[in-house]
């Protein structure tokens, strides 16, 4: 039984972990955000393809999760002292790996064939799908103007108040044609966020349309619980939106592409009120802490997911 499961940010990945511990690299495969890719220092960096990346090698920082881990600084350092820009955290590892990109990119490589060479390199089997090969941006509307997804949420901390998004590049952008000829039994969308993480991946064109086309069940796990976000900027954006920062409002923003959506234990949220979107819902505990809960949520995510 083939899964395919949509993830972006911390979050995501964390499932995603799960998922590859209890099912093979022919049975699961990913499809992975890279809006909040951007060129920096002149080096192409792909935040949420390198947590994907670095969790499944089992290389993440568990503290930050993103990044390695036993990084050191040396380069970030000397960048101050050079007067260069240190907002964002580049490790020495992790600058291997976006200088490794960078000139297969530059030698013509997709960045499918890149994420497939560091996979392989870093000994993971199962097939990571960035949701396009070509350039595509979240731009983060805000009351002071349109930032760079980055500047936004590392440099601004996410402080600034949201109005919307963009996502530049989306027109122009095609879903990866390996992908594309794949089907799947069922569809996970991992506790994500759902503006900045997974909403990128529906835009490019033809994304959604792929989904339903593969007529299998599609869920959702939701990424707030009794109000608020277990990591990131979920919560703030929704109530800077004017939403509620329930799992109603997750089921209502994935309604017409999900068949149920899977909420936490703690969470209050009236499942009749999801079951009148024409959604089921299954309660579980999303909140991951342990290898053996994102293996449990995962395996509860895929039987309900069949149950469907
Ligand atoms: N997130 C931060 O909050 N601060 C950072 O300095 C930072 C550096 C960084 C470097 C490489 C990388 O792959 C991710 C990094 N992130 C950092 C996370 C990044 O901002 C992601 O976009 C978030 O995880 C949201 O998906």
């Amino acid at each position: 039984m083939r899964i395919l499961a949509l993830t972006g940010g911390v979050g995501g990945a964390k499932l995603a972990l799960g998922l590859a511990s209890i099912r093979s690299a022919d049975e699961v495969a990913f499809l992975v955000n890279t809006g909040d890719d951007f060129e920096h220092y002149g080096l192409h960096v792909s935040p949420d393809v390198d947590t994907l990346l670095y969790t499944l090698a089992g290389l993440n920082n568990q503290e930050l999760g993103w990044g390695r881990e036993g990084e050191s600084w040396n380069c970030l350092k000397t960048l101050d002292t050079l007067g260069g820009e240190s907002w964002f955290q580049l490790g020495d590892r992790d600058l291997a790996l976006h200088l490794v990109r960078t000139k297969l990119l530059k030698e013509s490589m997709t960045l499918t064939e890149v994420i497939g060479h560091v996979a392989t390199q870093l000994g993971i089997e199962h097939k990571i799908f960035p949701m396009s090969n070509e350039p595509i941006s979240t731009r983060v509307n805000t009351v002071h103007g349109e930032l760079e997804f980055q500047r936004y949420f590392v440099e601004q901390k996410c402080e600034p108040v949201v109005t919307g998004f963009r996502f530049d590049g989306i027109e122009k952008a095609q879903m990866v044609p390996d992908l594309t000829i794949l089907s799947f039994d069922c569809v996970i969308i991992c506790p994500s966020n759902p503006f900045v993480s997974v909403d990128p991946i529906l835009a490019v064109p033809g994304m959604r349309d792929y989904l339903h086309s593969l007529h299998c069940p599609v869920v959702a796990v939701s990424p707030i619980i009794d109000g608020k976000a277990i990591k990131g900027p979920a919560a703030k954006m929704l109530s800077e939106l004017n939403l509620p920062v329930t799992s109603y409002q997750i089921a209502k923003h994935y309604q017409g592409l999900v068949n149920g959506i899977i909420i936490d234990k703690l969470d209050s949220t009236n499942q009749a009120d999801i079951k009148n979107l024409g959604l089921r819902v299954a309660v579980e505990q999303t909140i991951m802490r342990t290898l053996e809960d994102r293996k449990v949520l995962a395996q509860s995510a895929i039987d309900f997911a069949m149950s469907l």
